[in-house]
């Protein structure tokens, strides 16, 4: 049988129905398979899984088990074992081209268009949980009455029920892609590995993008132990729903599970981002940061940058803000101030650790940039626009007739009469009352492409961190920026992270909604241990960086932007350099040390209200120290670490002399 990576024929051949295949629940994961035949893998109860790509014998004997045990559950028509390989994704992109999954962008050199089943367009919360044996070690002792915000449980119980209700032969008739993929440098002390199962071939070119997937990772593996990924869009065929946009999901039966002890994610139904992408928030975050709290680092939804000042001093920033809040945009700044230099190092996520002498080290365990289209233009983001010129692809964004990407926030770069066709297919005008693109849409492309990438952003070591930022979309009472007292009051601040609601998740409207460290989704265990985790590190030889806050979004009475962000940014992380070197240049505020008037350097902002920039509205300020520890004192009870309820405590005493 010829074995079409794409081909939709060989349908028949593949009788059973969703939960239908023989005895496939007597084999355990772990059993031992006999494997013979080079081009095969014979599993008992289902026959032969032909190899369409990859040598199995090759791999190591772990990933051969795991790999067998889902043939078997799973009952893909092939096995094709990815090698990350130029030639392996144009072969992918050809058959994506031809069943019509993706779309060309003519005008840029290898890029593409693709565009979900509306229904399927942002990472699902509510359908995202963590399995552990225990239901305290993932979700805190919250109030009576009172629901965690932060990472939801299912027993081992429940979780096995929903899985086996959704699992089971959801593979049928489709080719099962192995993806082995390494997050950070490959070999890296800091890197750790994991192999992808999936049945989207679109999946598979995205990971190629924001891991690094090569054959190496399986020498680099060798018999250790690796983050199991098993993902599938739920469409087993025969399926007789619609198919829309070439999209086949399954919208109603999403579900996203984690299982942290065995270091294992289970994600069926969706193709979008953090739901399919299992190296990014499912594997970086939620299970690393399991892995992290047990190896003693840090697991963080943090940019990383370089900055160098006009005297070539550089300092290294880590920055935590909740999804769509600028995170990407700050990482590759292109500084409003002569003679600054920003190199970025990673836009998403940030795996840290002390090394012997106590310093704080970074690395960006992902390949590629996954960012947020609208919004993005050559004057925002030039270097975000540089970086997707090429090997890109786009989902959910709007295409202009003569093969470009077209979104919000790209009006005043295109000829206002420009065809453009939205990303539901409609015609499309500069002006017209809908949107182009959907608020969600993405680029996804190779981090070696952004003209400002470090020089060290592949160090195995990482880079030193000198300050980590919180921040979120505050437009009142919170100023531009300020600096925590100490490490435990700056954990406190990153405890407290508020944001307004964004279109990265479901949620509908703007509120302001807890954020805690920009964690809320990406939290893998409870969130008290988490919080007592980062108090821990500030032990010798430890040099615990100094902890900043940040709010580019405060508004004025019209509701305008305060303050003008984007390059302009560089002024305020200016002065958070000057406090890392110790310089004096703070006041100290109820809140934190506050910069002292005229020390951010505002020279050719044109008009800057640095007044309500810099504003402490009293109220405001007492209502919030009220609400922020009565949110912690609910959400964590018991596991509320004592210093951070001391630092709210006196936080509010400093606020009540105000
Ligand atoms: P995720 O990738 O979802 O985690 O988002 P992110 O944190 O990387 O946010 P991103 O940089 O993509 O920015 C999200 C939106 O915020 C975009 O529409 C940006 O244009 C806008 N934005 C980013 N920085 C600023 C800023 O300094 N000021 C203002 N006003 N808007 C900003
Ligand atoms: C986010 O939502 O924070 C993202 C997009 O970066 S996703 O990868 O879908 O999680
Ligand atoms: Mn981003």
């Amino acid at each position: 049988m010829e074995l079409g990576i794409g081909d939709d024929k060989s349908v028949e051949q593949y009788p059973y129905q969703q939960g239908e295949t023989p005895g496939m629940a007597q084999v355990e994961e772990e059993t031992e398979i006999p494997f013979y035949e080079v081009h095969e893998i014979v599993v008992p109860h289902l026959g032969h899984v032909p190899i369409a790509k990859g040598d199995f014998h090759r791999l190591p004997k772990k990933v051969q088990k795991f790999i067998a045990y889902y043939c078997d559950l799973l009952t893909p028509r092939g096995l094709y074992i990815c090698d990350g390989t130029v030639k392996e994704a144009d072969e992918v992109v050809h058959k994506l081209l031809e069943r019509g999954t993706l779309e060309p962008l003519e005008k840029l050199d290898n890029c593409f268009i693709c565009r979900t089943d509306p229904a399927d367009v942002a990472r699902v919360e509510s359908k995202t949980w963590i399995s552990t044996k225990q239901k305290h070690d993932t979700e805190p002792d919250c109030k009576e009455g009172v629901n965690t915000i932060m990472a939801h449980w299912r027993s081992p119980e429940e979780a096995k029920k929903e899985t086996s209700e959704r699992f089971p032969g959801c593979m049928a008739g489709r080719m099962m892609y192995v993806i082995p993929f390494s997050m950070g440098p490959i070999g890296s002390p800091l890197a750790k590995v994991g192999v992808q199962l999936t049945d989207s071939n679109y999946v598979l070119l995205c990971m190629r993008v924001m891991a690094r997937v090569s054959e190496k990772v399986w020498d680099a593996l060798g018999d250790n132990d690796f983050v199991k990924c098993v993902h599938s869009m739920g469409c087993p065929r025969p399926w007789r729903k619609k198919v829309v946009n070439h999209w086949p999901c399954n919208p109603e039966k999403i579900l996203i599970a984690h299982f942290p002890e065995e270091r294992k994610v289970k994600s069926y139904g969706s193709g979008y981002g953090g739901n399919s992408l299992l190296g990014k928030k499912c594997f970086a975050l939620r299970i690393a940061s399991v892995i992290a709290r047990d190896e003693g680092w840090m697991a963080e939804h943090m940019l990383i940058m370089g900055l160098t000042d006009p005297q070539g001093r550089e300092h290294y920033l880590a920055a935590a803000f909740p999804s769509a809040c600028g995170k990407t945009n700050l990482a590759m700044i292109k500084p409003g101030l002569p003679g600054w230099k920003v190199l970025c190092v990673g836009d998403d996520i940030a795996w840290m650790k002390f090394d012997e002498t106590g310093q704080l080290f970074g690395i960006n365990p992902e390949a590629g940039f996954f960012g947020v289209a609208p919004g993005t233009n050559w004057k925002t983001n030039p270097n975000a626009m540089h970086s997707f010129q090429a090997n890109t692809v786009f989902t959910n964004i709007a295409k202009t007739e003569d093969g470009g990407y077209y979104w919000e926030g790209l009006e005043d770069e295109l000829p206002k009469d420009t065809k453009i066709t939205t990303w539901r297919g409609e015609p499309f005008k500069i002006g017209d009352p809908i949107k182009a693109a959907h608020p969600n849409s993405r680029f996804c492309c190779p981090a070696a492409q952004c003209p400002i990438i470090h020089p060290k952003w592949e160090d195995p070591k990482g880079v030193p961190i000198d300050a980590l930022i919180f921040g979120g979309r505050r437009p009142e009472g919170v100023p531009l920026v300020y600096e925590s007292f100490d490490w435990n009051h700056g954990v406190m601040v990153g405890a407290q992270l508020k944001s307004e609601t964004t279109a990265a998740a479901e949620f509908k409207g703007k509120n302001i909604m807890h954020d805690p460290m920009a964690m809320r989704p990406f939290m893998g265990y409870n969130f008290g241990h988490y919080l007592q985790h980062w108090l821990n590190l500030n032990k010798a030889p430890n040099k615990v960086p100094k902890i900043f806050h940040v709010n580019w979004f405060r508004v004025d009475k019209e509701g305008k932007f305060l303050w003008p962000g984007f390059g302009e940014n560089v002024r305020v992380l200016d002065w958070i350099c000057k406090r890392v070197r110790g310089e004096d240049v703070a006041f100290k505020s109820p809140i934190g040390y506050m910069p002292k008037k005229g020390t951010i350097n505002l020279e050719g902002l044109g008009p800057i209200d640095w007044d309500a920039l810099f504003d402490l509205p009293r109220e405001y300020w007492q209502q919030d120290c009220k609400e922020t520890q009565k949110f912690l004192e609910d959400q964590l009870g018991k596991d509320l670490p004592k210093e951070i309820l001391e630092e709210c405590k006196k936080q509010t005493e400093r606020i009540s002399k105000m």
